[in-house]
């Protein structure tokens, strides 16, 4: 059995969401850290070009996008569950909403003017104009765009109204009554807001919400051991990718396995990843890379928001 190994960095709302996932699941896990901007050599020689925070590796497999990591968890360890019995489609269909909308009101509202000075006010300028230079270049060629901070003030109110209506039933601990991948999807963004004093209120003025918060937050990160990004270019190295799954689809497009492509986000970040197709099944796309540091390498994509092209 392979070690589970995380690529993140501390400050990342999605590495949260996948670290609490981790101890959602207590399970015990290798952090590499990685740089918050490009370049990330470590990680882009086990990636093949994908850049976005986290990515998870198991051995030679590599995952990309917290979707797809969730899925790996739960073969990893079925229980407890993130994808509870009879609630599969709401709970993923939810979590996607979240990532994506909630996300970006809180990246808009956490980049305002006044909370990137508390921000990054300790930090030296030059950083600033870095991290503002990478994260332009980041949604470059994507589908995303920011979303205006007025909009994202006038709409808060909206989002949290209805979440503290909720949460404040008796029944209220989690979003589908136990805990699920909606509840991870859903806190990430919130943790991101309280931390920074400018942005905590917009969480904390909401004691349901906020108390459903400490709960999620509350199932920690596991038990966690540091590992270099050379150390698990070695594990990658020396490790033979798993058996590829059996579901494997008649892909709608007419991919053929054995075709060479190209897989990409199609939202931001969307560095393309080349290599050959091995399986193309209805939640992933698997595709086989040679690394000259790593070795081979199965790379693994969620099919939602990933685009294919054939090379
Ligand atoms: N859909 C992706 C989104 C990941 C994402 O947007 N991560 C941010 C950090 S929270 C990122 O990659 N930022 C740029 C970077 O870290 O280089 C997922 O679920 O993993």
């Amino acid at each position: 059995m392979h070690e589970l190994i995380l690529h993140h960095y501390p400050t990342s709302p999605f590495a949260e969401k996948a670290r609490l996932m981790l101890g959602f699941k207590q399970l015990s896990w290798r952090s590499v850290l990685i740089p918050p901007v490009m370049p990330k050599p470590d990680l882009t020689a086990l990636t093949g070009g994908y850049r976005k925070t986290p990515v998870l590796q198991v051995g030679a497999d590599i995952y990309c996008d917290t979707a797809l990591i969730a899925r790996r968890l739960e073969a990893e360890k079925a229980t407890p569950v993130l994808f509870p019995e009879g609630q599969e489609f709401n709970v993923a269909s939810f979590a996607q909403w979240a990532d994506s909308l909630v996300f970006q009101h809180a990246v808009s509202l956490v980049f305002q003017p006044e909370s990137i000075a508390a921000r990054f006010g300790a930090l030296p300028p030059e950083f600033l104009k870095t991290f503002i230079a990478d994260r332009s270049a980041l949604f470059s060629g994507g589908q995303a765009s920011r979303l205006p901070l007025e909009l994202a003030q006038h709409q808060w109110p909206s989002l949290m109204g209805r979440l503290q209506q909720q949460l404040e039933r008796e029944e209220g601990d989690f979003l589908f009554g136990e805990p699920s991948l909606a509840d991870f999807a859903m806190a990430h963004p919130l943790w991101f807001l309280r931390g920074t004093p400018v942005t905590a209120p917009l969480v904390d003025a909401y004691p349901a919400v906020a108390a459903w918060l400490a709960r999620v937050l509350g199932f920690g990160h596991g038990s966690l051991s540091q590992m270099s990004g050379e150390e698990a270019i070695a594990v990658a190295r020396e490790a033979s990718p798993a058996a590829l799954p059996e579901d494997a689809l008649v892909d709608p497009n007419g991919f053929q396995v054995g075709q060479r492509v190209a897989i990409a986000a199609i939202d931001y970040g969307v560095d393309a990843v080349e290599g050959e197709l091995l399986f193309s099944g209805r939640e992933e796309l698997i595709l086989r890379r040679e690394d000259p540091r790593a070795g081979t390498l199965h790379v693994h994509f969620p099919r939602i928001g990933f685009a294919i092209k054939a090379l």
